[in-house]
């Protein structure tokens, strides 16, 4: 298989500038490039679901090179909906170092930052070198800008694409760089480069972009209840990705195997055979988990993962370490109890039972546990020595509500 029919296949072309691309992708050494601003200290999975393309096209010998906007960041990316807030520039280069860390840990490219280029050029000769270059009603026909002609758009984010352009013409003068990628929002960025650079220079370039990966609503892959999942795995642990993943959709997950993962073709559609006559096992949603946080975290990551979800699935919190809990039962609410307190206390005064009758009874029916020990005495005292590392108890009503009590 070629890359671009593996590309094709994957689902990952969603538009190519022009076909010469095909065999210039198929045939030869290019060196491209994909960039990002530094908006937040982390890329998330719609980030890494993209610049996974780096890693398909260095395999079969193409040059990649990631770009991380130091200026760009500055200036900010029409959102079709909203102008973006201003960031300032503590916290862009704050952001900057964040990303490249990350960038070249996870993806081991080169990295470089627009604002090594940008930040020299003066007024007068951005207007002239490459303002001159842009007709604004080829602005105003791009898909960004006219989605905001309601709402309005400012001049700053409006030049944005100039930006994006010079660097791509600069990374070709320099670099060579002669094709750049992204998701489908980047078009109109890119395609204003492969303009300016045909125009003021009259060399082509290219430009290919895949479709942004969505679940079946449309709505951004990665996005839970408003947070995005984030790459930095002391933000979003291993163990929350974990989870993330093993419960997608089962209508997607073939989709996600092919965009998310470097397993082949064969195996992909071994495990969609898999997938259509047990579903209930889930196999092709434990191997994305298995393939995607050991790409990004390493084994060990992923084995502490499925560590932690076996033992809360299977009621034994204890083979656990504290640390291990707290990650499993990050959104759990906690409190801190004292030694020698009632538990019949710690449940009243922590709204986890309403009334002490209401305790009672739990109680007496074995619908509450601490760390997967059923109690039933309303006269138990909480003692260290109930206590995981001597601090923390999993405290659980019925089958489903879980918290954590830390002796302080
Ligand atoms: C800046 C200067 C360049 C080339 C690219 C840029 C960044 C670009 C952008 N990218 C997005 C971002 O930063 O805004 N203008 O969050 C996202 N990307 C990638 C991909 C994606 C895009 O980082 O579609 C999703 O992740 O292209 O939205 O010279």
């Amino acid at each position: 298989m070629t890359l671009y029919e593996d590309l094709k296949w994957r689902g990952l072309i969603q538009d190519i500038s022009d076909d010469k691309l095909i065999d210039k992708l198929n045939n030869e050494s290019l060196t491209f490039y994909i960039g990002t601003d530094p908006t937040a200290d982390s890329m998330h999975i719609g980030h890494y679901s993209s610049f996974l393309i780096s890693k398909r096209l260095a395999k079969y010998g193409h040059k990649p090179i990631l770009l991380i906007g130091g200026a760009t960041g500055l200036i900010g990316d029409p959102k079709p909906t909203s102008e973006r807030p201003m960031i300032s520039k503590e916290e862009v280069e704050r952001n900057f170092n964040g990303l490249k860390k990350q960038a070249e840990e996870i993806f081991g490219f080169e990295v470089v930052n627009n604002y090594d280029w940008i930040k020299d050029i003066n007024v007068i000769d951005f207007l002239r070198d490459y303002g001159k270059y842009f007709n604004v009603n080829y602005m105003l026909a791009k898909d960004k800008v006219k989605s905001r002609m309601e709402s309005g758009i400012t001049y700053a984010e409006f030049s944005y694409m100039i930006l994006q352009a010079l660097d791509f013409m600069h990374l070709y003068e320099t670099r060579g760089v002669t094709l750049q990628v992204a998701g489908s929002d980047q078009w109109g960025n890119i395609t204003s480069g492969i303009e300016l650079t045909r125009k003021k220079i009259g060399k082509e370039v290219y430009g290919m972009v895949m479709p942004l990966v969505t679940d079946s609503n449309g709505v951004k892959f990665g996005k839970t209840e408003g947070n995005a999942l984030w790459l930095d795995k002391n933000k979003t642990s291993s163990y929350e990705l974990y989870q993330y993943l093993i419960n997608l959709e089962d209508s997607m997950i073939i989709e996600y195997l092919k965009k998310l993962t470097f397993l082949s073709r064969k195996e992909i559609e071994d495990l969609e055979e898999k997938h259509k006559a047990n579903p209930h096992l889930r196999e092709a949603h434990k191997a994305l988990a298995r393939e995607v946080i050991t790409d990004l975290h390493g084994k060990d990551e992923y084995e502490k993962a499925i560590k932690i979800s076996d033992a809360l699935f299977s009621g034994k919190v204890k083979s656990l370490s504290k640390s291990e809990i707290l990650m499993g039962f990050k959104d759990v609410p906690s409190f801190s109890v004292k030694e020698g307190e009632l538990l019949i206390d710690v449940l009243i005064n922590n709204s986890i039972c309403q009334s002490r009758r209401e305790a009672r009874e739990l109680l007496g029916a074995g619908s509450i546990s601490i760390n997967d020990e059923k109690v039933l005495d309303e006269k138990m005292e909480i003692t260290k020595a109930l206590a995981i590392e001597d601090e923390v108890l999993v405290i659980k009503r019925g089958k489903k509500k879980n918290y954590i009590g830390l002796i302080k």
